[in-house]
């Protein structure tokens, strides 16, 4: 199976290295930067939950800055999108250029919206939902920590594929070691994931702190309820979601799976780059807005990791 990994930044990373270890994968990771070049020349670490080393004999790593090899372009069965909610618009279009007749695409972003944009630029017929709560982040360039085991849950959308089509690549997953499970409601398990990624991501930021911060009571309550807050306007979207204290159980799980992760915004916010706010509290204030709620903790939170983006 010919699978690509497109915006390998650290999760694309962990799962590019996890993958290149199963039998019968042919594996290409598209990167960019200093850490895409990393990969390039000298292969990639990956330390943490694991301690392992992907050579670049093993797997064809390509950079960005150069473009895509003309030997994968129409040969790719899947290609799972991992860079930022903002750049999937452009990995979708060269997804296009990878995939077989009969290639499907999944995107692991972070927020809402960007599912539909895959649609838009594949078509429905090709895209998957997919999430992961892995945590990951990058010590160097070349190399990734795993810093802490999640969830990768794929799952249909109206007029994509189904179970069937997913099983090949649920297969090599689970070899991989990732335990994927698979759902019939895809739009939910985006919308799970977004209030996972609204209740930590901004509130661990501003704080400087590891995910695991946010289990003292003070944090925790602040977390959940601007989850509860998000959880509302997915109810008035008819999101099919599990009551507040399930959604609870869930956010205390992935916090105590990733406490010693630093989260994505944290990362970016440390490294200059622009965060995902725009796709995750802030898109909760608007769609609020759109369905007739305040929703003043996510705004709050928005306003304050707008103003801490270096522009
Ligand atoms: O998705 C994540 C992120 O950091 O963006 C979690 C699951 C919160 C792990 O840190």
């Amino acid at each position: 199976m010919r699978i690509a990994i497109l915006g390998a930044g650290s999760l694309g990373s962990l799962y590019g290295a996890l993958l290149s270890q199963v039998d019968g994968v042919e594996l290409f990771v598209h990167g960019r930067g200093i850490h895409g070049a990393h990969m390039a020349a000298e292969g990639l670490s990956v330390e943490g939950e694991r301690d392992f080393f992907v050579s670049n004999d093993d797997v064809l790593f390509s950079l960005d800055e150069v473009g895509l090899p003309s030997a994968a372009l129409g040969t790719l069965d899947f290609v799972l999108l991992t860079g930022k909610s903002n750049q999937i618009e452009m990995l979708a279009g060269l997804a296009r250029q990878l995939l077989n007749a009969d290639g499907y695409v999944l995107s692991l972003s972070n927020g809402l919206g960007h599912t539909e944009l895959c649609q838009g630029v594949l078509g429905p017929h090709r895209v998957f939902a997919a999430t992961s709560t892995h945590g990951a982040w990058r010590p160097s360039p070349g190399t990734v920590h795993w810093a802490g085991r999640g969830e990768t849950v794929l799952g249909s959308l109206s007029g994509g594929p189904g179970m069937e089509e997913a099983i090949p690549l649920l297969s090599v997953l689970e070899q991989a070691g990732w335990s994927p499970q698979w759902s019939n409601d895809g739009i939910a398990i985006v919308w799970r994931k977004v209030l996972l990624n609204i209740a930590i991501n901004p509130i661990a930021a501003i704080a400087g702190v590891e995910n695991g911060a946010l289990l003292r009571p003070e944090l925790f309550s602040s977390a959940l309820s601007t989850m509860l807050e998000g959880a509302s306007v997915a109810r008035l979207e008819r999101v099919v979601l599990p009551d507040d204290s399930e959604l609870e159980e869930h956010l205390r799980r992935v916090l105590n799976a990733t406490s010693e992760n630093m989260c994505s915004m944290l990362q970016d916010l440390r490294n200059g780059r622009r965060t995902e706010i725009k796709f995750l509290n802030q898109a909760i204030v608007e769609r609020g807005e759109r369905v007739g709620i305040q929703t003043p903790l996510n705004q709050v939170l928005a306003a304050m990791i707008n103003a801490l983006h270096v522009e």
